[in-house]
């Protein structure tokens, strides 16, 4: 028992992207308890508390040592009644019953599997559980029409929700590489994403390409993805024109989180021997009983049956998002897309409300002068907005 007197109270600024944050967490169990409850809002179309948890998440992912009572949180940002009453409940017993029965809830196991599917959102999932669909079993057999990202999300399952090693991102970097140099010589790519904030492991490979004159860059997309696909390196592409302009931007509405980039979502055939001893050392150890992600019987052995097959071809499936930005907005694209989705979420809050300044992975505007804005105020805003980005970067990666 500690008394009050011994507790040294935390301390952190209010947004996260001001704090530095480490991929030392000495305090997953409550983060991963918070996390699951966001996860759970999420998924359940309930947007704001999910962010809610996120945050009271990222606050205890930013402090220096694990939390032993809870007057050291007092004064901490973010920790509204509910996120606080979870960490009581833990730091008390142990575990939530929150998150222990919403973890055990039919309907949060169906809805992690079913959007584990590429191409399957928070409210597909939730029309198909309303059909009674619960696991793949049932979505195969139920004659659902399925959209073409979907069929190439449901016949990759398994594949896709193992997650990427650094060596496999390594592999598809050197891929893209190969592409881009073909056809656009003297385009740059850069590895963004998780893997840019230096985690080992991800749910996918995202790429940032650019060209160091400007205007190179158009028409790139198409010419890398025919490349990639030319040589059987594709299972899925969609390559995309965002419809930020037409559907997000309209007025009155505030500026969208989705950008304009050409993009391309796709699925790699990755080649790789390693992939494949891993996951049969992964079937022989965990055998089909260890799964966790609330698949029925049929569907574990369904799952294990497919990562069986993997492990006998010399090929794996591999997400990977591919990004094209002109030169000239390359530091706040690089800025966007190397996440996290709740540091980009902070950083625009702060810009907003703390300098009155508006940023996208498109650029950074002054909100006071943005409607007198001429060219030459737009560059030197955007020099002011390159150094800026990459002070951001420097404290919190
Ligand atoms: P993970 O893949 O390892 O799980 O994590 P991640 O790399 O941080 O997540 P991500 O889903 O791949 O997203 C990477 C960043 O891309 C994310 O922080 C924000 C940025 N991003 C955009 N636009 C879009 C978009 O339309 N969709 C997604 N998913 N991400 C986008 O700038
Ligand atoms: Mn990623
Ligand atoms: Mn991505």
């Amino acid at each position: 028992v500690v008394s009050d007197s011994e507790v040294i109270p935390f301390s952190v600024p209010g947004y996260a992207c001001q704090r530095r944050t480490t991929l030392e967490n000495h305090n997953s169990v409550l983060t991963d308890a918070l996390s699951l409850l966001a996860e759970n809002a999420e998924l359940s179309d309930e947007d704001g508390r999910g962010v809610a948890f996120r945050r009271a998440a990222a606050v205890l992912k930013a402090l220096p040592s694990a939390v032993t009572h809870v007057s050291q949180l007092t004064g901490l940002p973010c920790l509204g009644e509910h996120s606080l009453r979870v960490i009581k409940d833990i730091l008390k017993n142990g575990t939530s019953s929150e998150v222990e029965s919403t973890k055990a809830s039919e309907r949060f196991k169906a809805l992690k599997v079913l959007t584990g599917i590429f191409g399957v959102g928070a409210k597909t999932a939730d029309r198909w559980i309303r059909e009674g669909i619960h696991n793949l079993q049932q979505l195969r057999s139920s004659g659902q029409t399925l959209n073409r990202a979907q069929q190439a999300g449901l016949e990759h399952y398994a594949d896709i929700r193992q997650p990427v090693s650094t060596a496999e991102a390594e592999a598809i970097r050197g891929l893209v590489e190969r592409a881009v140099a073909s056809v656009l010589p003297g385009a740059q790519i850069v590895l963004t994403g998780g893997f840019r904030r230096g985690k080992l492991t991800g749910h996918d490979v995202d790429f940032l390409i650019t060209h160091p004159e400007e205007g190179r860059e158009v028409g790139l997309m198409p010419k890398l993805v025919s490349w990639l696909d030319s040589r059987g390196l594709l299972l899925y592409q969609k390559t995309s024109r965002n419809s930020y302009l037409e559907s997000q931007d309209g007025p009155g509405r505030p500026p969208s989180n989705i950008d304009r980039f050409e993009r391309c979502l796709s699925i790699f055939k990755l080649s790789t021997p390693e992939a494949a001893k891993t996951d049969l050392q992964d079937a022989a150890e965990n055998g089909v009983q260890s799964e966790e992600d609330g698949e029925s019987q049929s569907g574990e052995l369904g799952q294990h049956l497919q990562r069986k097959a993997a492990s006998e071809r010399r090929w794996r499936a591999v997400r990977v998002d591919l990004v094209v930005s002109p030169v000239s907005q390359f530091a706040f694209a690089l800025l966007g897309w190397t996440g996290s989705k709740l540091f980009e979420r902070e950083l625009r809050r702060w810009a907003g409300h703390e300098r009155g300044m508006s940023l996208s992975s498109h650029a950074l505007y002054d909100n006071k002068q943005v409607k007198r804005c001429t060219e030459c105020r737009l560059t030197r805003l955007d020099k002011l907005a390159y150094l800026t980005t990459i002070t951001f970067l420097k404290a919190n990666l």
